[in-house]
């Protein structure tokens, strides 16, 4: 048999998470390259980044489309306080969001935490919209499409093939190429 010691003050084990960024205010691609970099520079290792996808607006239709990407990486941080990392970038590149679900220059949202789930008043995991998404689902795709939903015991190839959502998602081939 074998035991893990944990003590309060040794680091969150080694999590693999899969998180979800998007923008339409601004320069996009920027602004996705801007916060991977912060995400880097913050100690998770990146370790897959998809394709940037410009996506048809969903829940507010009448905005900019966004340009959305996926990404995969390993964080020794709990998922409160990774949550608190994305805000603290997302605070640091001057976060702009007039209304919910409206434009924004950064958003950068946890899909998967392991095969965490997550259901208290300021974070749930995995992400609950994440399955009637096409943005999520097809960059997700890309990088991971055997990782399995904890809750609906799905696959991402699977979530993508069964989703209802037929919103555009296309892949973005960058400013001046
Ligand atoms: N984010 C939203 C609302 N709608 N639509 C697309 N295509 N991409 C997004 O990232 C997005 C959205 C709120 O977080
Ligand atoms: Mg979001
Ligand atoms: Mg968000």
């Amino acid at each position: 048999m074998r035991f893990q010691i944990l003590t309060c003050d040794s680091p969150a084990p080694m999590n693999t998470v899969y998180l979800s960024l998007g923008s339409n205010v601004g320069d996009r691609e920027a602004n996705l390259v801007r916060a991977i970099d912060e995400l880097a520079s913050r100690g998770a290792r990146i370790l897959r980044q998809s394709s940037f996808y410009e996506t048809e607006p969903l829940e507010i239709r009448d905005q900019a489309w966004f340009l959305n990407c996926a990404v995969e990486a390993e964080a020794e941080l709990d998922p409160q306080q990774l949550l608190e990392t994305l805000l603290e970038i997302e605070i640091e590149m001057g976060r702009y969001q007039s209304i919910k679900y409206g434009p924004r220059n950064i958003d950068i949202d946890i899909l998967l935490f392991g095969a965490s789930v997550v259901d208290t008043p300021d974070l749930v995991i995995p992400h609950p919209r994440m399955a009637e998404r096409r943005f999520v689902l097809v960059p997700m795709n890309e990088i991971a499409p055997d990782a399995r939903h904890p809750v609906l015991k799905k696959t991402i190839g699977e979530l993508l093939k069964a989703t209802a959502d037929k919103s555009a998602v296309r892949l973005w081939s960058g400013r001046s190429k």
